[in-house]
Formats: C-alpha cells, sequence, structure tokens
C-alpha cells in the first residue's frame, strides 16, 4: 500500500514531528505536563493527524520503530524544560507485545539523561485487556524504574474498575468524551463518581478536552484541577511551547 511505503519513508526523511499539548494544574495556571502528540508532515498533504496513520503502523509492525523514536524524542526534549514540568508520551498495545518496552524506556532515559520520574507513560485499557498478567509485570518493572503511569481514555472503551486496583496507575485521564457531553446530567454524574473514585484510590485525575470557561468552572467546582484542552492550548510544535507555560490571558 502507498500509505504503508510512504510511512517507512517517512521515518527515515525525518518527516515525523511532535506537538505538545499542556496539562495545567488551575489553582496556579502552571503547566505541569506536556504531552507528545505525533503528527506526520507529508511533503504533499500536509500534517496528518496520527489517527489516519496509527493504525496503520500497527498493523504493519512499524509503530515499534516509530514509538521508538517518539519517546526517544520526547525525553531529549522535556531535558530542555525546567525540572517540574513531565512529558507524557502514547505507548501503542503493539509496542508492549512486540517490543521490550521497559528496556526501551530505561536506556532512552540513560541516553537524555533525564530522570525517570519526568516521564509519564499513556496507555489505553486496550491493553489491559488481553496479557493482563504480563502487561502488569511490564508495569510493575516501569514503577521501579521510576517512570508513572497514566490510563488514557478512562471510561470510553471496556472500563472496568477493576483496573485501577489491579494495576499499577499513578493517574487517569477521564475521555474527552464525557466533557463535550457534560450538559447531560448523566455524564457529569460520570464524572463526578470518576473524581471520588480517583481520590479514595488516590490516583491522580486529568480531565482532557476542556474547550470552554463554562466547562471549566463546572470542573473546579467539582475538585478538579489538572485540566488539557483547546481552551489552554492546541498542541503545538516545539519551538512554540515556552509562552505556553503561562496561560494566555
Ligand atoms: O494528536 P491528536 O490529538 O490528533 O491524537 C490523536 C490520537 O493519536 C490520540 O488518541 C493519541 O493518543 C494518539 N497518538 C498521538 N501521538 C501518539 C504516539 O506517539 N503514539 C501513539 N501510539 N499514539 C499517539
Ligand atoms: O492520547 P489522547 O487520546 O488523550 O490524545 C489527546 C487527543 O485529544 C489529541 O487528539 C488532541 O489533539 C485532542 N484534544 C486535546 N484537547 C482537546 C480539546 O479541547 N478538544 C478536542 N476536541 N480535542 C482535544
Ligand atoms: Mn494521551
Ligand atoms: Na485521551
Amino acid at each position: 500500500r502507498q500509505i504503508e511505503c510512504d510511512l517507512r519513508a517517512a521515518i527515515v526523511k525525518n518527516e515525523l514531528e511532535l506537538f505538545y499539548q499542556p496539562i495545567v494544574d488551575v489553582r496556579d495556571n502552571r503547566v505541569h505536563t506536556f504531552e507528545a502528540l505525533l503528527r506526520w508532515r507529508h511533503p504533499t498533504r500536509g500534517l496528518i493527524s496520527p489517527d489516519a496513520f496509527i493504525p496503520i503502523a500497527e498493523e504493519t509492525g512499524l509503530i515499534v520503530e516509530i514509538g521508538e523514536w517518539v519517546v526517544e524524542r520526547a525525553c531529549r526534549d522535556a531535558t530542555v524544560w525546567p525540572d517540574d514540568i513531565r512529558v507524557a508520551v502514547n505507548f501503542s498495545p503493539v509496542q508492549f507485545r512486540r517490543c521490550d518496552v521497559v528496556a526501551l524506556i530505561a536506556r532512552t532515559l540513560a541516553a537524555a539523561g533525564l530522570a525517570p520520574d519526568r516521564l509519564e507513560v499513556e496507555v489505553t485499557e486496550a491493553i489491559l485487556i488481553r496479557d493482563a498478567e504480563a502487561t502488569c509485570v511490564v508495569f510493575d518493572d516501569l514503577r521501579r524504574l521510576g517512570v508513572r503511569l497514566c490510563l488514557d481514555d478512562f471510561g470510553s472503551g471496556y472500563s472496568s474498575l477493576s483496573y485501577l486496583n489491579k494495576f499499577p496507575f499513578d493517574k487517569i485521564k477521564i475521555d474527552r468524551a464525557f466533557v463535550s457531553d457534560m450538559h447531560n446530567p448523566k455524564s457529569l454524574a460520570v464524572i463526578t463518581a470518576i473524581t471520588q473514585l480517583a481520590e479514595r484510590l488516590n490516583l491522580s485525575l486529568v480531565v482532557e478536552g476542556v474547550e470552554s470557561e463554562e466547562q471549566l468552572a463546572i470542573l473546579t467546582n467539582r475538585g478538579i484541577h489538572h485540566i488539557q484542552g483547546y481552551l489552554f492550548s492546541r498542541p503545538r510544535p516545539f519551538a512554540e511551547l515556552l509562552p505556553v507555560a503561562v496561560r494566555a490571558p
């Protein structure tokens, strides 16, 4: 397939690029994490979103090579940020299946000279469904390394509450579908319930997809402080990040 050939070439031709979106603590409006979001700068088609090529990368196994590039780039980028800003990197279940993620991360952190507690690994629950036991071993190893684990898109798929105490997560991120549907009292009730659950289980909580001041006010009223969304910033290229560390007026 054309796109597969192009994707192979893209790695070699350096057409992949990381954008970053801040996660802000709204109590002091400071960025505490930047999430790395992959882009493909295609010579003729322009900027391509990961939704358009990650599935192909997963099918073909190219995700292993791409994922290595992503975590290496992200860790190197993070070394120039202030020490209190972490970097979050998304990992595909295919990477966990096809490569030694622990070894990859250990050597990448060492090569970049980045403290392990500045890296957050984001996974979706898709990774927990198959091979739960093997995944748990890998997660424990990552935790021992000092890396933090975040369960992404929580509530969107086959979320089972048992995941939250079976696996050693530090943080959960509520799927943005609940925020866009927040005018619906049922969606808001789900957000509230997840908030209480996170508190009881001692997990940090991020809400993503916040686009308006109105949504923000409802969330902060419920004690939610860690926010990601267009209200603060869209994902932006590395070179444009510094002004983002302070919230735009
Ligand atoms: O960047 P955007 O907001 O369009 O991201 C779309 C989806 O692509 C998100 O679900 C995100 O998790 C995923 N994604 C972005 N970057 C990466 C990456 O580096 N690796 C993997 N596996 N998924 C990514
Ligand atoms: O990995 P994850 O699925 O969490 O990736 C975040 C995705 O959400 C990316 O595609 C990012 O561009 C997108 N995103 C981040 N903030 C917002 C927002 O406020 N609104 C919408 N519609 N999408 C967002
Ligand atoms: Mn994510
Ligand atoms: Na998400």
